[in-house]
């Protein structure tokens, strides 16, 4: 489709969406198939959307339809092959020129590849041999904690249960995973302060509440099933506050695909009731804000605060000592603005809060995350219709991937159910974390890598360094469905492991197998593919985690590859060690699955203080930016990509077209730093150990906050130095780079 330049005037969704995922399947090649695919995404027989984690709607609807969904669908069910003959004809030298969106472009993994150095090229390996290889190498270290196992969330759980046993069989608790870059500020913060790191809403809060507030989140791209809910909260009177430093076409308006009227009148429905653009990391200071009004006007509902909770005192005397200015200034919004924000959530009688990682990709996201909690306490906006914190979770099962255990930090319980089911002693030191496995391999500490799924070397932080860390390793591997950076940053040995994807059929010992998946609200569901698989030889995780499991450890009492001939087995180990999956065979067989339960939706807090807990976070009101680097940048998404994997290069929402190296910019900023609109800039990171450069950005005036920039991942991963990470949580600060600009000898034709 053809869109002019500049910024995008329609509404999210409409036609321009169906005509978007069209052509996706289009340029995918699938034939037929693509239509037919879609129709059983999130359907109770077909399989969960490789997507996002947004909940499906309600398990007898029909199907929704979700543009982005449309395109995660097609990327994997692509006609496109990534075949021997493709790694004889190309060296990795010469794929590493390759950009991302080339290698997503080649399509699907074949057969297992091993890296051949003489040649510089990956050939062709037997299952068996790359096991081997494997199990080598792990039982050649000196000791487990030399090796980290990473995952990604598309894994299913009996992939991921299968694989942290795996790896705490071998003997370490190295587990990193994408959460640590995502959602881990959210878990930290609410395991402590509610009991339980998890969202306490279901959709159907949706239906009720009177105020919905989202911050740092951008459903019209990440979530545009969200949107469906949005719509519907907005139709019928329900307040939507947004806070976020660019105005989000998806946060204003929306037309449903599949609402007859919109789409034939070209009608659509305002999102956003009220909209509030603060500066990047400026939320604490508003939610602070918001919490001074609530408190000055005494409208808390004290009945609540006296039976649940516990710091409100000091809390209160803390939020009533900041003054304005501060929480002007550390906002970057104007105290009207904040008032009335505090009148809207004051009116409401139920409000959600939901935020994404425009809150939790920041130095400060644990005690922004706890206040935005102290704020829903006040009105005792937790455990009631209507009411409650929805962290919007990202990759469709990394909810559940860390309720199966892929943990770096694992609790005691937790092991000591998991060693007395397959009767072994777990190791209990925790393990590393995304920054703290890179960490390791820079100093040769960690010399094995495993990946299942994901892109480590283009996901993580500080692109440079990874890489080095990356290449020092004795062995790479990666279980993966399409071709990427990580296979062509590797270490000395290195293999590539394909296998099959969500929406593939998964025969095993005859039988098609279902996997289950647990969405951003707790509901675990089967998923049951139904495409063929792209090629013969491709293996599912579970089998995958077998074959290495039973080369590595001959003497494990697990019986392996008894366990994967029927994925029941696996659910049943699980049933056994993870509380709220009893019965969990029997309990999948109702459409849509079952509910997980969330304590403190029913107000009881099981954390350490048996009470919701009131954070009194001061404001640390932000540093002068310094000369050298005058800017904030954060790193975010187009409308064309899934995290690493970029499917086109448009950016439909905010007016970008064909390319994706663009730097968001407001006109003062331009003008202060004597730049213009459509120049080419390099962006220069300015941290205490030197200066990291992404060269080559198209400046593009946009409604952003001053000294605010923005910019698409991972394009600038190179600029987020290695130890900038949240406290506590270590999730890197991927929304708040400090940084200048350059001009850039990158000619603009
Ligand atoms: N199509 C598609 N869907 C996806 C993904 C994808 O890449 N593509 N990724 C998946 C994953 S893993 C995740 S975690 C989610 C990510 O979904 P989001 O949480 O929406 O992630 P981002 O695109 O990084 O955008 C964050 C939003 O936060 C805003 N923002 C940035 N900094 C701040 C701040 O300091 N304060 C406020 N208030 N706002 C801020 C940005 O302007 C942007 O609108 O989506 C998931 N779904
Ligand atoms: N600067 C910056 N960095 C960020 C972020 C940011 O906002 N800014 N966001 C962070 C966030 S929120 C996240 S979650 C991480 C994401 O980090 P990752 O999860 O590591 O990255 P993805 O790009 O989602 O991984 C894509 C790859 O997964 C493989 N894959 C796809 N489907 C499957 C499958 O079913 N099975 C297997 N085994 N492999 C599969 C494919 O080979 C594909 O190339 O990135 C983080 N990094
Ligand atoms: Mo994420």
């Amino acid at each position: 489709m053809d869109e002019a330049d500049g910024p995008y005037k329609g509404p999210a969704g409409g036609w321009p969406a169906l005509a978007s995922s069209l052509k996706h399947v289009k340029e995918q090649g699938i034939v037929g198939l693509g239509s037919l695919t879609m129709l059983k995404a999130n359907q109770p027989d077909g399989f969960d959307c490789p997507g996002c984690a947004w909940p499906d709607a309600n398990p007898h609807s029909t199907f929704e339809f979700c543009e982005n969904g449309v395109k995660a669908v097609a990327a994997e069910a692509t006609a496109r092959r990534v075949t021997r003959e493709f790694f004889e004809a190309h060296t990795v030298e010469a794929l590493g020129a390759m950009d991302d969106y080339a290698l997503e472009g080649q399509g699907r993994l074949t057969e297992p590849m091993v890296y051949d150095a003489p040649s510089d090229r990956y050939r062709p390996i037997a299952w068996d041999e790359a096991f081997a290889l494997i199990a080598r190498h792990l039982r050649g270290l000196s000791d487990p904690n030399q090796a980290a196992f990473y995952t990604s969330g598309r894994t299913s759980n009996e992939a991921a249960f299968l694989y942290q046993l795996f790896v705490r069989e071998f003997g370490t608790n190295n587990l990193p995973d994408c959460s640590n870059m995502c959602h881990e500020p959210s878990g930290v913060a609410l395991t402590e302060q509610i009991g339980i790191g998890k969202g306490t809403v279901l959709l159907e809060d949706f239906l009720h509440a009177d105020a919905i507030f989202i911050f740092g989140q951008n459903p019209g791209t990440n979530h545009p099933r969200m949107l469906g809910e949005l719509r519907a909260a907005s139709k019928r009177g329900c307040r939507i506050v947004s806070f976020n430093p660019l105005r989000e076409r998806g946060l204003e308006r929306f037309a449903h695909p599949q609402s007859a009227l919109e789409m034939t009148t070209g009608g659509s429905t305002r999102i956003s009731s009220h909209y509030y653009q603060p500066r990047l990391g400026g939320d604490r200071a508003a939610l602070l804000g918001i919490a001074r009004c609530v408190l000055e006007a005494g409208d808390v509902d004290a009945a609540f605060i006296a039976a649940h909770t516990q710091g409100y005192e000091a809390f209160r005397a803390m939020v009533l000592a900041q003054t304005w200015a501060d929480i002007e200034r550390g906002s970057g919004l104007a105290r009207r603005e904040i008032e009335e924000a505090a009148a809207v959530y004051m009116a409401s009688g139920a409000t959600i809060f939901c935020w994404g990682m425009g809150i939790t990709q920041h130095k400060h996201a644990v005690a922004t995350i706890q206040t935005l909690i102290d704020v829903l306490l006040l009105k005792g906006n937790i455990g009631r219709p209507g009411a409650g914190a929805c962290p919007v979770r990202g990759h469709s099962n990394v909810q559940g991937d860390r309720t199966m255990g892929i943990y770096e930090q694992p609790g005691e319980a937790f092991l000591a159910r998991l060693g007395k089911a397959f009767d072994f002693e777990p190791p209990r030191a925790h393990g590393h974390d995304v920054v703290g496995s890179i960490e390791a391999m820079l100093k040769g500490e960690v010399k094995v890598f495993v990946g299942m799924g994901g892109n480590f070397a283009a996901a993580t932080p500080d692109r440079d360094r990874t890489g080095e860390a990356l290449r020092r390793c004795a062995l790479t591997v990666n279980i993966s469905t399409k071709l990427n950076r990580s296979h062509l940053v590797h270490g000395r040995a290195s293999l590539i492991l394909p296998c099959l994807g969500r929406t593939e059929i998964d025969v095993q010992a005859g039988a098609p197998q279902g996997m289950t998946v647990e969405d951003s609200m707790s509901m675990v569901h089967v998923s049951t593919g139904m495409n063929a698989p792209a090629a013969g030889s491709l293996r599912s995780e579970p089998a995958i985690v077998a074959g290495m499991a039973a080369a590595t450890l001959p003497h494990s009492r697990t019986r392996w590859y008894w366990l994967v001939e029927d994925y029941r087995r696996i659910r049943d180990k699980i049933a056994e060690v993870i509380p709220g999956f009893e019965d969990f065979n029997q309990r999948l067989a109702v459409p849509g699955g079952f509910y997980l339960g969330n304590p403190a939706r029913e107000r009881r807090w099981e954390n350490a203080a048996g009470r919701a807990v009131f954070y009194a976070h001061p404001l640390v009101p932000p540093p002068a930016a310094p000369a050298a680097a005058p800017l904030t940048l954060m790193t975010m998404r187009s409308h064309d990509q899934y995290n690493t994997t970029i499917y086109g290069l448009h950016d439909r929402y905010r007016g970008i077209k064909g390319e994706r190296r663009v730097c968001f910019i407001s006109a003062g900023d331009l003008q202060t730093l004597g730049l213009q609109h459509g120049q080419w800039v390099d962006i220069v990171s300015v941290w205490h150990d030197g200066e990291r450069v992404a060269p080559g950005f198209k400046l593009v005036e946009y409604d952003i906050p001053a000294g605010c920039i923005g910019a698409y991942y991972p394009e600038t991963n190179a600029l987020v130095p290695l130890d900038s990470y949240a406290d506590r949580a270590r999730t890197p600060t991927s929304k708040s780079i400090p940084v200048r600009l350059r001009p850039s000898v990158r000619d603009a034709a």
